[in-house]
């Protein structure tokens, strides 16, 4: 079908390697134009969108995080950084950590999602994927895949891990083999750099590592259908003594986010509402 446009999901095979490192350097192929008489699976118009506070509560300021799961009013958090790296259980409201896990010092915690009585905890380099049990936080079984680990979510159908360039790549829930890659792109360029991610009313949403803004992506285009501006949840001084926003967590009963960063004091409790 040579006069439709080239799916953005592709499924030949996975690339090997650096995947991080490679990806990065690989030309990306850029469609110029659609066919008049197709429908654009792109979205049309990129939405601008802030966040309205809801509350705000503590945050573990030794807490390097690396990945945020909500869970019917539990918080699962993964931190980073080696021989400092955790997984933990907190309690939201008083961000007391109620439980934790540490990390094999030689392994860099990265991203998590917890996927039915799992909770699947990334490493940034070492290929390797730790699963908990998420009653116990027992570690129960390691799954190797290639590349780095950035983040990582699941929506009950759909696994996702982001490598910290501008491809996600899907993968199987029982051993996490790579299931097909998606390029993320706004506005027909390439988002590098996505973080930790979340899915939230079947769309993905991710943070850009190093920026203070969050994209929302179509989990089956791969275009970016809003950009968050999360600036300002912390003043000059307090970002001053802190690393970057990550973090990003949903609650569909309250339909309400929460956000987070790495060694930040606090916790916020948002939702995303037009840019004024
Ligand atoms: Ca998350």
């Amino acid at each position: 079908m040579p006069e439709s446009k080239p799916s953005a999901l592709k499924k030949d095979r996975e690339p090997t390697g650096k995947v991080g490192a490679v990806a990065d350097s690989t030309p990306v192929p850029v469609v110029e134009t659609l066919p008049d008489n197709k429908p654009s699976t792109r979205p049309q118009v990129v939405e601008r969108l802030s966040v309205k506070v809801k509350a705000v509560y503590p945050h573990d300021p030794l807490a390097f995080t690396q990945g945020l799961v909500w869970d019917g009013g539990v918080l699962y958090e993964s931190t980073g950084l080696y021989g400092k790296s955790s997984l933990r259980r907190v309690e939201p409201v008083s961000g007391e950590v109620v439980e934790i896990r540490s990390v094999d010092p030689n392994f860099f915690g990265e991203g998590m999602a917890q996927v039915d009585d799992r909770l699947l905890q990334l490493t940034w380099k070492s290929g390797i994927v730790l699963v908990y049990d998420v009653g116990t936080l027992d570690l129960i079984d390691e799954y190797g895949f290639n590349g780095e680990g950035w983040g990582l979510a699941y929506d009950g159908q759909r696994l996702v891990m982001s490598d910290g360039s501008h491809r996600l790549t899907f993968r199987d829930v029982d051993d996490f083999r790579w299931r097909a890659t998606l390029e993320v792109t706004l506005e027909g360029q390439p988002v590098n750099h996505l973080n930790e991610l979340e899915f939230a009313e079947g769309l993905l949403y991710a943070n850009v590592w190093g920026e203070e803004r969050i994209v929302r992506i179509d989990p089956d285009s791969g275009g970016v259908t809003a950009v968050i501006d999360a600036s300002g949840l912390l003043d000059a001084a307090e970002k001053s003594r802190v690393d970057v926003l990550n973090g990003i967590a949903y609650d569909p009963v309250s339909k309400t986010f929460w956000l987070t960063g790495k060694f930040w004091l606090k916790m916020f409790q948002v939702v995303f509402v037009p840019a004024a």
